[in-house]
């Protein structure tokens, strides 16, 4: 065979609630970056189907024509069926194709993926650098596959998972991304409400994992509940990179939990140091206690182009936010988005409805709550039992999940009832929280002609994305 791999970017449905965007295939290009850097006789390929506007009979034109040894493919939850996609026609344009699949989804289910998509031969869990590029090695050089850890395949119709990998201990050995095997489409890739269409949008990884535990969130687990980052020159020079290089402005970091305490004086500095022009635009995720505790940093770092933070503000009810095991409190979200709001940033609530306890009432204070918060942007979403979470274990040893079809696991869905709400009840509740947040013609008008440009894209968008419409058509 010959020494090809092909990583494919599935056509996936975008996130409406979010708008029209194009991002990057991110994780594809950090494992090839890594993969070029370690097997330079190997020959890659990036197929990004959105980008590129292919379609599934694209994929296989291609992958015949390229006729890779390797396909492979990442997927949070809501992917999984793409992901499996694209290994049947892999394997129907050539069964010895090797197939691989990783990220959040089949880490956490590799017994359960494996066995319900039988076209996966290679499940990489966790991080996935090395043991991708052992994998290769193993199967090139015919040594012996379970010699790599964080693997599980079938042989001989069991399934075998080799040991944990233990992660990398500095990620600053880790290559910039390769954004050069997409370099024709940098251009291309945007997000409309957050940046406008014609900014070039670039995803830039800060640090892996978090060290809290909500018990709703996957990341923390997949990351062995560390929080690593990379050094803050190295986290500026990637920036310089992605930005002088390849011209990206609107810059979303990964990073769950952004961390000002623990690296953003040294952060700030190094970024401050190389004089950026003033289109470049950063996006954090931030907790709220973080940005509470560090109010000065966080107008700092607006002077440096952040103009966005999302928060994780979740619920108006402490009882809540302790099953969910969050560790914030409600004045935190106040006194958060009174400190973006003083600085100019544009300041993002995320809330979650639909867990256990909740009601129409319960429902009701949330949304009071989240309108009297005063962000700029509300996101609901709904309780999603992602498998991995605590959540997940819990809901499925009490018969909680309604909906198994993992499409819809995009927390717009209502996947589980409470004890008191019907799904269907749960997914009405959704579409009320936005048509309060939303639907009204004053605070249209009131959003539409903010002083904040930002806030002006979101009112415009959601008028023109007909995102309450959609949201109806779900329940
Ligand atoms: C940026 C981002 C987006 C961006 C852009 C995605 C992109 N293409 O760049 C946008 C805004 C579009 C987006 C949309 C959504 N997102 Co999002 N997103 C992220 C975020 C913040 C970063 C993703 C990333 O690049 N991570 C960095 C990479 C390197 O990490 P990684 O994927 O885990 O990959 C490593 C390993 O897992 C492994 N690996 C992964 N894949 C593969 C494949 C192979 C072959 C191998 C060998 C190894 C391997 O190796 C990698 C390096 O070690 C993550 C949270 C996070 N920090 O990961 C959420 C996250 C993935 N998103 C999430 C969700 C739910 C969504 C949405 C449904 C919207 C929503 N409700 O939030 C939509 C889905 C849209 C769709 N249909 O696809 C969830 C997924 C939960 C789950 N278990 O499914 C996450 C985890 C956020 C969260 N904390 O809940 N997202
Ligand atoms: S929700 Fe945020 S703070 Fe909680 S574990 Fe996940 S990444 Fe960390």
């Amino acid at each position: 065979m010959s020494s090809r791999i092909l990583f494919v970017e599935p056509p996936k449905d975008y996130w409406f609630v979010m708008g029209e965007y194009l991002p990057p295939p991110t994780v594809l290009l950090i494992l090839a970056a890594y993969l070029e850097r370690e097997l330079p006789d190997i020959e890659i390929e990036i197929l990004d189907c959105q980008a590129q506007r292919k379609s599934w009979k694209d994929i296989e034109v291609y992958i015949e024509s390229f006729s890779p040894w390797f396909v492979a493919f990442s997927g949070f939850t809501c992917n999984a069926y793409a992901c499996a996609r694209v290994a049947e026609i892999a394997k129907k344009v050539n069964s010895e194709i090797v197939t691989i699949a990783g990220g959040l989804h089949f880490s956490q289910t590799p017994e359960e993926s494996l066995l319900n998509f039988p076209e996966i031969d290679y499940i990489v869990r966790g991080e996935g650098e090395q043991t991708l590029v052992e994998l290769i090695k193993a199967i090139r050089d015919k040594t012996d596959i379970t010699d790599v850890k964080g693997l599980s395949f079938s042989h001989n119709g069991k399934i075998i998972h080799t040991p944990t990998r233990p992660l990398i201990e500095n990620l600053d050995s880790l290559p910039y991304p390769a954004y050069h095997l997409v370099e024709d489409q940098v251009k291309n890739y945007h997000f409309s409400m957050m940046a406008g269409k014609n900014t070039p949008y670039v995803v830039m990884e800060g640090a892996r994992g978090c060290v809290h535990r909500c018990s709703f969130c996957t990341q923390w687990k997949h990351w062995n509940g560390m929080w690593r980052s990379k050094s803050a020159k190295r986290i500026a020079d990637e920036i310089q990179y992605l930005h002088e290089k390849f011209g990206g402005q609107f810059i979303w970091f990964t990073d769950d939990n952004f961390d000002y305490r623990k690296r953003g004086k040294k952060l700030w500095k190094e970024i401050k140091s190389k004089k950026f022009s003033d289109d470049l635009m950063l996006f954090f995720q931030a907790r709220t206690d973080d940005v509470t505790s560090n109010p000065d940093l966080v107008a700092k770092f607006r002077e440096v182009g952040n103009y966005w933070v999302m928060m994780g503000v979740e619920s108006h009810s402490e009882e809540t936010l302790l099953e969910f095991k969050k560790g914030i409190k409600i004045p935190d979200a106040y006194k958060a988005i009174k400190i973006l709001n003083e600085n100019d940033i544009f300041s993002h609530a995320m809330f979650v409805i639909g867990s256990r306890k909740d009601t129409r009432e319960s429902i009701k204070r949330l949304r009071d709550f989240s309108m009297d918060l005063g962000s700029d942007f509300s996101i609901y979403t709904v309780l999603t039992p992602y498998p991995g979470t605590e959540y997940y274990e819990n809901a499925k040893k009490n018969g909680w999940i309604a909906d198994t079809n993992f499409a819809n696991y995009d927390m717009a869905h209502a996947i589980m009832p409470t004890e008191t709400l019907s799904r269907k009840e749960v997914q009405e509740e959704l579409y009320k929280c936005y048509r309060e947040r939303y639907g009204s013609i004053t605070k249209n008008i009131a959003g539409v002609f903010s002083k904040k440009k930002l806030k002006r894209n979101l009112y415009r968008h959601y008028a023109r994305q007909k995102v309450l419409t959609k949201l109806r058509r779900l329940i």
